[in-house]
């Protein structure tokens, strides 16, 4: 079981989570547990004000220190004592480290997540400065708020709970996952409009579809992803195949 507890201005975006496919399974039986927590509720005033103007002047609004402390504050009192150290607080953000699979994997192996939802120009530095563990961004653009964020990192660390994804080796042998990129996928019919199946997938030999399926994969991630290439687990032979590709060792 893996708790996501979402501090957000926006409570009701996460329903999309409570029911949808697979991840809504996930939420109904209980493998995973989503709580959100209105950030306005922890509001020091009766208007539930949670931005503020910026010191210095300039543009936009900057989201308040109080209530969003208050919001962990109380999150955490929830948790067991022994689980709050190894449990991140994250917060959503275009200047956060680049969501990964190692991050994600991090994740996963927490008792739960605490999520804050960026918003509005950004949040007080002392959000950043005394709260949060994690600051993450799903890429290089901006969105108009963190919560489709968050909604991505809870997608992408749910999948590690066991039994959330049919089965483990689903979750193991996916794309990045491994470390590579996936190697071409064909189901029926044996030939569509022209283009067959390559033949050693319908050989029924393993071992020979094994070898093919790791070799596309290499050439695949060579060619689209190479800096994935310095990180994957490589094989002696995969080292040598991807030498005859033109690979120098390290690609970028
Ligand atoms: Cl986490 N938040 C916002 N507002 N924009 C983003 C982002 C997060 N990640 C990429 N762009």
């Amino acid at each position: 079981m893996m708790r996501f507890t979402v501090l957000t201005l926006f409570p009701d975006a996460f329903r999309f989570i409570e029911e949808y496919s697979v991840l809504g399974r996930a939420v109904r039986s209980g493998l995973i547990a989503l709580e959100t927590v209105d950030i306005r509720d922890y509001a020091t005033d009766r208007h539930g004000t949670a931005d503020d103007y910026q010191f210095g002047g300039g543009p936009g609004m900057v989201m308040k220190p109080e209530p969003v402390f208050a919001a962990v504050e109380a999150t955490l009192a929830n948790i067991p004592a022994e689980d709050r150290s190894a449990t991140p607080v994250a917060l959503t953000s275009p200047q956060g480290d680049i969501l990964n699979q190692g991050t994600v994997n991090e994740f996963a192996r927490a008792p739960g997540v605490i999520l804050i939802c960026g918003h509005y120009a950004g949040v007080d530095e002392r959000i950043r400065e005394g709260l949060i563990t994690h600051e993450v961004s799903i890429g290089d653009y901006v969105l108009t708020g963190g919560e489709l964020a968050a909604m991505v990192i809870i997608d992408a660390v749910s999948r590690f709970v066991p039994e959330v994804v049919g089965s483990a080796e689903n979750v193991e042998h996916d794309s990045i996952t491994s470390g590579l990129l996936q190697h071409p996928l064909y189901t029926r019919p044996a030939d569509f409009r022209g283009t067959a199946v390559p033949e050693v997938l319908r050989s029924g030999n393993h071992a020979d579809i094994e070898r093919w399926r790791r070799r596309e994969s290499l050439e695949r991630t060579l060619r689209l992803r190479p800096d994935l290439l310095n990180t994957a687990p490589l094989t002696n032979s995969d080292r040598v195949f991807l030498a005859s590709l033109g690979w120098s060792g390290t690609s970028d």
